[in-house]
């Protein structure tokens, strides 16, 4: 069976750019591939972290996973730290990494924009996510758009291992949804849906009550011409409101369009707050029943001790390959 491999930072907010640019495709993709799905707690202190919030987090987004619908039965699901070839591999790519492209990363570019220094593990962040990637002998990535660099720069770093010892990598693709690849915030339509930003009705987050999802979605900005239509470089608004109600719903954009033609943006945003409201619901649910259990701890236990026994395969393969060790 061919394997996927994704990761989730630990960093609270977890919204719905993040439910489907990737968590939606972690449950469809569970019947067809060996899964493997991480907390990527060591992603996360690339940035200040406290330590008693760090530990909430990770619990939050492991019931995350549990509520979309990952199955622990089918897929492997835990923490980044708790398998120790994270770290590990994470050196011997960085040893076949070069300055010139990680300072490329616009990621990296954006997350030290304006700071006099920037702490070295934001600088090595993309090293240590493919190291994720690569541990595992993943086939399938999936995840949004903004990490399409990040999924290149892996396979450019695992080629070039390759190149000097032979058969030691997989080469892993990108995979990113159609529709829902890259949500925009809802207060300005030309960032992307962010954990980080300010403003909390910018983002819908996965545990919003209706009355949240409700404001959010009714103040979200448009324009002033009132035409539902799909046209990211006019409309962006409206063309970000149509891709989030296509990604929920399953309709496509332009069945969305013929039916809303001649209505206003009223009546489809209050469509778009039910569709929301409707599909966020079950997931609220399922993580209050799971968040506090003693059951998700045992899941990650047990996960982390899968995701080793395959961690420490690879980890002989590559030290073998690379002649480290005795
Ligand atoms: P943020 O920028 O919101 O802080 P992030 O990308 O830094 O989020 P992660 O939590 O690690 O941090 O992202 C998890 C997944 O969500 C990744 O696959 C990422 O590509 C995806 N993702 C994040 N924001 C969006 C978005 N606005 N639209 C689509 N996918 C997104
Ligand atoms: N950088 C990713 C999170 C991440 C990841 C990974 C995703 C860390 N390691 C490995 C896929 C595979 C992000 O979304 N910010």
């Amino acid at each position: 069976m061919k394997r996927v491999f994704s990761g989730v930072q630990p960093t609270g907010n977890i919204h719905l750019g993040n439910y489907l640019g990737a968590l939606k495709q972690f449950v469809e993709l569970q019947n067809d591939y060996q899964c493997v799905y991480c907390i990527v707690d060591m992603h996360a202190i690339t940035v200040p972290q406290d330590p008693a919030e760090l530990k909430k987090h990770i619990l939050d987004v492991a019931a995350l996973y549990l509520a979309v619908g990952v199955d622990p039965e089918k897929s492997i699901v835990f923490v980044q730290s708790d398998v120790s070839g994270h770290a590990e591999l994470s050196w011997l790519l960085t040893c076949n990494s070069y300055t010139g492209e990680l300072s490329r990363m616009t990621q990296f570019k954006d997350k030290s924009k304006n700071k006099e220094s920037a702490p070295a593990g934001l600088f090595m962040y993309p090293v240590l996510m493919a190291a994720d990637i690569l541990l595992y002998d993943t086939d399938l990535v999936p995840v949004g758009n903004d990490q399409k660099q990040h999924i290149e720069l892996c396979r450019d770093i695992a080629g070039r291992v390759n190149g000097k010892y032979p058969g030691t990598f997989v080469i892993p693709d990108g995979y990113f949804p159609k529709e829902g690849a890259r949500i925009m915030a809802l207060d300005d339509p030309t960032k992307k849906m962010s954990k980080s930003a300010e403003n909390i009705h910018s983002r819908i987050s996965l545990l919003d009550e209706p009355s949240k999802i409700k404001k959010s979605i009714m103040k979200a900005t448009t324009d002033s011409d009132g035409i539902i239509r799909f046209d990211i470089e006019n409309k962006p608004g409206v063309s970000n409101l149509l891709n989030i109600y296509s990604a929920l719903t399953g309709e496509s954009v332009s069945s969305l369009e013929t039916r809303y033609e001649g209505k206003g943006y009223g009546d489809f945003k209050k469509d778009l707050v039910t569709v929301t409201a409707d599909a966020l619901a079950p997931i609220r649910d399922k993580f209050n029943e799971i968040r506090y259990s003693s059951e998700l701890t045992q899941i990650l236990r047990d996960g982390a001790a899968r995701a080793d026994s395959i961690a420490q395969k690879t980890m002989a393969r590559v030290k073998e390959n690379f002649g480290l060790g005795l």
